[in-house]
């Protein structure tokens, strides 16, 4: 029987792709000890696993004792245990739509749907209310003008990234409420790209003001450049997160858009590992300056400067850098950005690069001065503050009237901490002036779409204050994504007394703990030990032992600390954490950023970059924790959608499947749990009232005395509503369906063919 409350899914199901719908989600356990003799009589397909650890299909041959045999699809017999036989899916459902229609969702038979769709070029898929999406490395030719049209049209329904933006803009013209897509995967699954390809459609959904359309696409164009960089797993991997608003008006016209940023990555301007990139700005501008602008900033060639060939690493395959620089100059035009602070801003980058090529000679044993040359020259001049100034922040320390001079380690740092700052102060004013001109007319704005392209969850050979904020970001967005689909979810049910199979998952709380905790948690105490004038490294990890060591994702080593993520577990390297939170900037290296003259100011606007220099000295955990907050609730206030990038291979190659790195990225996100959840999801909701008054009119007339819950279970009897199709709740009626034939029935009653009242049915699915 495959009714919402049997809910075995056994292998003695029937096959027919409308029954198995209703089946609910323990589809996933062995093939029961009963049916092997209804697998044998059917010929059906079973998953075993062969001995190099991968799935096969086959047909059983033989079950003796607890061992079967089974042909698998080369031909080869296996024996395995009956235990570790799954059930197949028939091949009718091959490369369904949504994952949520195969009879048996266990990890062979998912994997296998994706991969027949993958090998088709069918990069997205559902997996219940969330939209999978392949990164197919290669041109798939469904993006563009014509597909827009297509999908506004509604010609296409099948999964894609524009049929969830249309989901989005329709929701929100519909319903008048805010709608945010958020999109999470591992680096270089493609969040990125999906989300301009979101923002592409948002864009052109209506015939747009062309001038904010243009200005919105190529808003990518400047943050890729300023803030994306070639790593080990992406040659265009975002070194922050974002967050995109797209606001409308009333009758669903772009009135503006705003951006906000978080977690930039500065310290890659002066340290890169081997075989990555720095920002690609810097690359941009030595291959396509124009002579004139190159002999204004003395630019010489990429491989001259140390901030960029200390990698090994200076072009991209296929990246045609000079070409990428005119299209910023562009996308600078466009945005109104143009002369002299385009000039002013090429004259912060070079200041940069020439930074890094300051020298230091030793003026005795220990202790460095840094060598006037043309770099020290270039930086100053291009910094406009005075050559003498530079080098006196560059050779000593300055406090309370006292000097130190510097070893060559003290030196380095305090060059480096002053290009980062100076770049991530250049990232900061940019994305002010992308926001400025997105603002657009605010009076006009009703809601908002927001588009979250978040950090991926990062697991490097050395992991330091950065990774930590990233996976704990991550961490965090786990939690609202399992809280959305699978708790609040399920603890209505249970609220309500309806009957479903439970799906156990994976909650994250006890690691968000460790981070959150007040005052005992890694954030705070990283915050309180940041400002102490006391505290080092050492004490911070003493700290973490002597309080926190009751929690179980957490483990102390010497000098690094464990932390057991959701997705896995990841060491941190202690050492320069708490300089790295503090992120102060030395009294004296304050002092120089105030003197400079030109390009700080960037012709004069008042949210010049010298205004972040005042801004300095909170500590970036606090300051991220508040922000990630804000965002969340931005978030839980609005309509989601869902979208989760997949990496198909390390290698980063079209056609190319492997099923472990799949498997291991669905199993992590918990996209099997929240699958499951769906697969015996009710989600069409009436309260008995609404139901009752809504569909009374169905009743006899002597029954309609009655209180609304006993109406509406007379409703529901009197018409013969096939009881696997509802469930009967507390306060509530939950449909697996919509409730059409009734809906048919009330027009016929009410004796109206006046369109359905949306507004009633509208948000309850
Ligand atoms: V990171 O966390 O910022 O390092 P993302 O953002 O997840 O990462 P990104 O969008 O940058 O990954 O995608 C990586 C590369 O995959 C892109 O540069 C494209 O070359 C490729 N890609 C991703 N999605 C698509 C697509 N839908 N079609 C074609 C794609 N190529
Ligand atoms: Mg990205």
């Amino acid at each position: 029987k495959c009714s919402s409350r049997s809910s075995g899914g056994g292998g003695g199901c029937g096959f027919g792709r409308k029954k198995m719908i209703g089946a609910a989600a323990a589809a996933t356990s062995s093939v029961s000890v009963d049916s092997i003799g209804y697998f044998i009589r059917n010929k059906l397909g079973v998953w075993c696993k062969s001995r190099n650890d991968r799935w096969e299909l086959g047909k059983i041959e033989s079950a003796v004792g607890e061992d079967v045999t089974v042909r698998v699809s080369n031909g080869n017999m296996i024996t395995v245990s009956r235990r570790e036989l799954l059930p197949a899916n028939t091949d009718v459902l091959d490369g369904v739509d949504d994952l949520v229609e195969l009879s048996y969702l266990n990890e062979p038979s998912v994997l296998h749907s994706l991969q027949y769709r993958y090998n088709r070029d069918i990069i997205y898929s559902k997996a219940g209310p969330v939209l999978l999406a392949f990164n197919p490395f290669k041109d798939v030719n469904i993006y563009g003008d014509d597909f827009v049209a297509v999908y506004k049209e509604k010609i296409l329904d099948n999964p894609h990234v524009y049929a969830v933006a249309d989901a989005a803009y329709n929701d929100m013209m519909k319903d008048g409420v805010n709608q945010s897509i958020i999109i999470s995967g591992e680096s270089g699954a493609g969040k990125t790209e999906t989300a301009k390809f979101a923002m592409q459609y948002l864009a052109s959904v209506k015939s747009q003001n062309y001038e904010m359309k243009s200005k919105l696409i190529q808003t990518s164009c400047i943050l890729e450049a300023f803030g994306n960089a070639k790593t080990s797993r992406n040659w265009n991997s975002s070194r922050f997160g974002k967050l995109i608003d797209i606001h409308y008006s009333a009758e669903g016209m772009i009135s503006g858009a705003c951006i906000q940023t978080y977690l930039f990555e500065k310290s890659r301007v002066s340290q890169i590992c081997r075989g990555e990139r720095s920002y690609h700005v810097f690359y941009q501008m030595c291959a396509g300056a124009p002579p004139v602008l190159k002999d204004k900033l003395n630019l010489k060639m990429s491989s001259e400067y140390k901030f960029l060939n200390q990698s090994g690493c200076l072009k991209i395959n296929g990246v045609d850098d000079a070409h990428n620089f005119i299209k910023l100059v562009d996308a600078f035009d466009t945005l109104g950005i143009h002369g002299l602070d385009q000039e002013n801003i090429f004259e912060l980058l070079a200041a940069i690069l020439w930074l890094g090529n300051i020298s230091f000679a030793a003026i005795d044993e220990e202790l460095v001065e840094p060598v006037a040359d043309e770099a020290s020259r270039s930086a100053a001049r291009l910094m406009g503050c005075k050559m003498d100034d530079l080098m006196m922040v560059l050779s000593t320390n300055r406090a309370h009237n006292m000097t130190e001079p510097l070893t060559l380690q003290q030196a380095t740092d305090k060059r480096n901490t002053l290009a980062n700052f100076v770049y991530e102060s250049l990232f900061n004013w940019l994305i002010e002036e992308v926001n400025t001109s997105l603002k657009g007319n605010t009076q006009h704005t009703r809601h908002a779409i927001s588009i979250l392209d978040t950090y991926g969850f990062e697991s490097l050979q050395r992991n330091s204050l950065q990774q930590l904020f990233i996976n704990y970001a991550d961490e965090r967005l786990q939690q609202h994504f399992i809280r959305h689909l699978c708790k609040l979810e399920q603890e209505e049910y249970e609220l309500e007394g309806i009957h479903w199979k439970k799906v156990e998952f994976e909650d994250n709380q006890e690691c968000l703990d460790l981070f959150e905790k007040k005052p005992m948690g890694i954030i705070s105490m990283l915050n309180e030990c940041s400002n102490s004038s006391i505290a080092t490294d050492t004490t911070f990890t003493e700290k973490i032992k002597q309080h926190l060591s009751y929690n179980l994702c957490i483990s102390c080593e010497e000098g690094a600390f464990r932390v057991r993520h959701y997705a896995r577990e990841v060491q941190y390297d202690a050492s320069g954490l708490l300089e790295k939170d503090s992120d102060k900037l030395q009294f004296d290296t304050i002092q120089l950023l105030s003197s400079c003259k030109k390009p700080l100011n960037l012709s004069g606007s008042a949210s010049g970059v010298m205004n972040q220099v005042q801004a300095a000295g909170q500590s970036v955990g606090s300051k991220f924790m508040d922000h990630l907050s804000k965002l969340i609730n931005q978030m839980e206030n609005s309509k989601q959608h869902f979208i989760r990038c997949i990496k198909p291979n390390t290698k980063k190659l079209p056609g190319i499947y492997e099923s472990d790195i799949v498997w291991e990225q669905l199993k992590c996100s918990q996209v099997m749990e929240v699958m499951q959840i769906s697969k015996s999801r009710y989600p069409l909701r009436f309260t008995h009232q609404e139901f009752a008054s809504r569909f009374g009119c169905l009743l006899s007339t002597n029954v309609m005395c009655m209180d609304p819950l006993s109406t509406s279970v007379a409703i529901l009897q009197q018409h013969r509503v096939p009881t696997q199709m509802y469930q009967v709740g507390f306060t509530k009626l939950f449909f697996r369906g919509q409730v059409d034939a009734l809906e048919n029935l009330r027009q016929e009653v009410l004796g109206s063919t006046r369109e359905l009242d949306n507004r009633f049915l509208g948000g309850r699915v």
